[in-house]
């Protein structure tokens, strides 16, 4: 045995399959601890080349060679969110008697070793970033020093790198279906609607995995207005939030002095036209990030609802998320790439339409997911005056749209911009919410709102 052999990591092999963001975090977080092999199924995966030169004791197996990697004698297998757990690859590890485990897991561990520090989760179709940034926001305004990550793109484990006392994780669903129950602080679900059918299959199983959030949280956080949310196992406590009249220690709005009021139970807040972020759902995320933090005893005019009142008009709200990006001619231009599914589309067209006419021009279109775009038609109907649509669901969109508002089929972001301009006048507003995935046209959903932020810029 040569001297290197020697100090290489003992104990029964460790498969991490995936190199891109999680799989990268997975093989910094364990490499030197245990055996460990990297499988992708690209040829040459994000993070290749400084895999390689990083970790030159662990084994490497991509595109063709992952297929025919035989998992006997493996432990256990750290599968990425971007594989499915039908994955051919996960079966045969679990058919070889290896354990699944995913980076959420292994970050939950590490924070348990090092001393417990209290970490919030957060899933749901939409809204999960905003809540997630603004619970960090939050916890930093009453004297915290929160690590904040996971969906949202810094990926758990990478969050160990500095000192934190507490954690706020975004959860997708994939990373969900394959989490063990984690003793979280604090759990939300803040919506279900359809989204990601491709992968999950249909929507009872899209619920299921993301109710796996509660199982072992000491309090579960759930929207009143979406029965989906709430818990279908016993949780060792429940606090609700909601945009009606809230019970006592419930967060909700109530109507009082000719305001409308952030509540907890009858303890007022602040008002909600002092919101940053515009919009009913915006509303609901803030009531929601409340319910996370807050503590049960909360009373006016103490340090903690001053801290919190203070968080909430400080926080600027995330880029992507109807965030107005320039003005031609008096149109205002809004991007809200992020609204990849019909859930997130529709509450950007309510908190941003007029009610009383129609003054919003809607690009849409990208990779729908498989999903049903019918539930558009009623919101399109009440606040869009013309339709822009792109990418390859635009077909299906504008078969599903048609007879409600004007479509004009355009193959770029340049051409949509500048026909959506064409289709407004000045005080109306042209809006990206694209309803759809943008993969099919774009890196991801950041560069399809620059792609809009550049092309607004060019009209002018
Ligand atoms: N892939 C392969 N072969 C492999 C491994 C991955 O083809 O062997 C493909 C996947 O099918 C997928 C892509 O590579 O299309 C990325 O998969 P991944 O698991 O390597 O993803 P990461 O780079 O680790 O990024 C993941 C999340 N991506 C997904 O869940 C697809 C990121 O969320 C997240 O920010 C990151 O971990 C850090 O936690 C992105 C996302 O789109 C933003 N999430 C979905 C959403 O928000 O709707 C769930
Ligand atoms: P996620 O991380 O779940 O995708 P984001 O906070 O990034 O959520 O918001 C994505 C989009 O979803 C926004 O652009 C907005 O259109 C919509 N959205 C945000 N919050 C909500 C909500 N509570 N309910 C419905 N839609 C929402």
């Amino acid at each position: 045995m040569s001297a290197h052999d020697a100090m290489r990591p003992a104990g029964p092999p460790t498969v991490i399959i995936g190199l891109g963001i999680t799989g990268y975090s997975c093989l910094r977080h364990l490499a030197g601890r245990r055996p460990l092999t990297v499988l992708d199924t690209r040829d040459v995966p994000p993070n290749e080349a400084a895999a390689r030169a990083g970790y030159p004791d662990v084994t490497f197996r991509f595109g063709a060679e992952s297929a025919a990697f035989a998992f006997d004698g493996v432990a256990e297998v750290i599968v990425s969110p971007g594989i499915g757990l039908d994955h051919c690859l996960v079966q045969r590890a679990l058919a070889a008697g290896a354990r699944v485990q995913s980076d959420i897991d292994l970050f939950c561990d590490a924070v348990q070793a090092a001393g417990g520090a209290p970490i919030h989760a957060v899933t749901g179709t939409n809204g999960k970033s905003t809540v997630t940034a603004l619970v960090g926001h939050l916890l930093h305004a009453l004297g915290h020093n929160p690590g904040v990550g996971g969906n949202l793109g810094e990926p758990a484990l990478d969050l160990l790198d500095t000192p934190r006392d507490c954690y706020v994780l975004e959860l997708s669903s994939f990373q969900l279906e394959r989490m063990r129950a984690q003793p979280f602080a604090a759990a939300t679900i803040l919506n279900v609607t359809e989204d990601h059918l491709d992968r999950h299959g249909d929507m009872a199983a899209y619920t299921a995995s993301k109710q796996r959030i509660y199982r072992d949280a000491r309090r579960a956080v759930v929207n009143r207005h979406d029965p989906r949310t709430a818990p279908t196992t016993a949780v060792a406590a429940c606090v609700t939030f909601g945009l009606d009249a809230p019970a006592p220690g419930q967060w909700g709005l109530i109507d009082a002095d000719g305001c409308s009021w952030l509540a907890c139970g009858p303890v007022r807040l602040m008002t909600a036209d002092a919101l940053p972020i515009a919009g009913r759902h915006n509303a609901l995320n803030v009531l929601a990030a409340l319910a996370m933090v807050a503590p049960a005893d909360i009373a006016v005019n103490t340090a903690a609802q001053r801290a919190l009142a203070d968080g909430i008009r400080t926080f600027s709200g995330l880029p992507h998320r109807c965030q107005p990006v320039g003005e031609y001619r008096g149109i205002r231009f809004v991007d809200d790439s992020k609204a990849t599914n019909v859930g997130a589309t529709i509450a950007a067209l309510e908190g941003l339409g007029d009610p009383a006419q129609r003054r919003l021009v809607l690009i849409a279109g990208g990779d729908g997911k498989g999903a049903d775009f019918a539930p558009l038609v009623d919101p399109v109907n009440r606040y869009v005056k013309g339709l822009v649509l792109l990418g390859r669901d635009a077909p299906r969109l504008a078969d599903t749209l048609a007879g409600t508002a004007p479509i004009v089929r355009v193959a770029d972001m340049p051409a949509a911009v500048t026909a959506a301009a064409a289709m407004a006048e000045a005080g109306d507003t042209v809006l990206l919410a694209p309803a759809c995935a943008s993969l099919d046209m774009f890196r991801n959903f950041a560069a399809r709102g620059a792609a809009f932020a550049a092309a607004v810029e060019a009209l002018r």
